[in-house]
């Protein structure tokens, strides 16, 4: 049976492509997730699409995730330097993560600079742009 992955993206990236793109690039959300359903396809995987600016939203799509996905490919954005209950219910639902961000995290703001997701999470790519909810997939693939 094709792997399933769950693609969450956290508050503000709704407005990607509008603001920013020298940071976060050209491409709006819809774009982006075009361009990954395109790479499922060619790799034989099913995807699903989230995105919330409320944090609880983003906990229960987490939960309830078990059963259903073999993957969660998630863009916490702001949320991954505040937020434990995302931590949490990553954790708690014990399916392999892995976190994206499209600019690099680490070289900017130092509040940036610490993810609290991530722990909860097998690795994290950032910097890479779009493409790193494509090698994110990959990664999980051959995981
Ligand atoms: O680089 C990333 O992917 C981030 O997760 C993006 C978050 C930021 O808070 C993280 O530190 C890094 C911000 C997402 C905001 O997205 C916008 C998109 C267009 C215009 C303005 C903001």
């Amino acid at each position: 049976m094709a792997k399933k992955f769950l693609i969450i993206n956290g508050p503000n990236l709704n407005l990607l492509g509008e603001r920013e793109p020298e940071i976060y690039g050209t491409k709006t959300l819809g774009e982006i997730e075009a361009g990954i359903r395109k790479f499922a396809i060619e790799k034989n995987v099913e995807v699903d699409f989230f995105q919330s600016n409320f944090e609880g939203e983003i906990v229960e799509k987490i939960q309830k995730t078990r059963g259903v996905f073999d993957g969660i490919i998630i863009n916490p954005a702001a949320l991954s330097h505040t937020s434990f209950s995302i931590q949490d219910a990553l954790k708690a639902v014990s399916i392999p993560a892995v976190e994206v961000h499209l600019s690099n995290i680490f070289s900017r703001e130092k509040f940036r600079k610490n993810s609290i997701t991530a722990s909860a999470c097998l690795g994290v790519i950032s910097g890479l742009g779009w493409q790193g909810y494509i090698y994110a997939i990959s990664a999980l693939i051959s995981d």
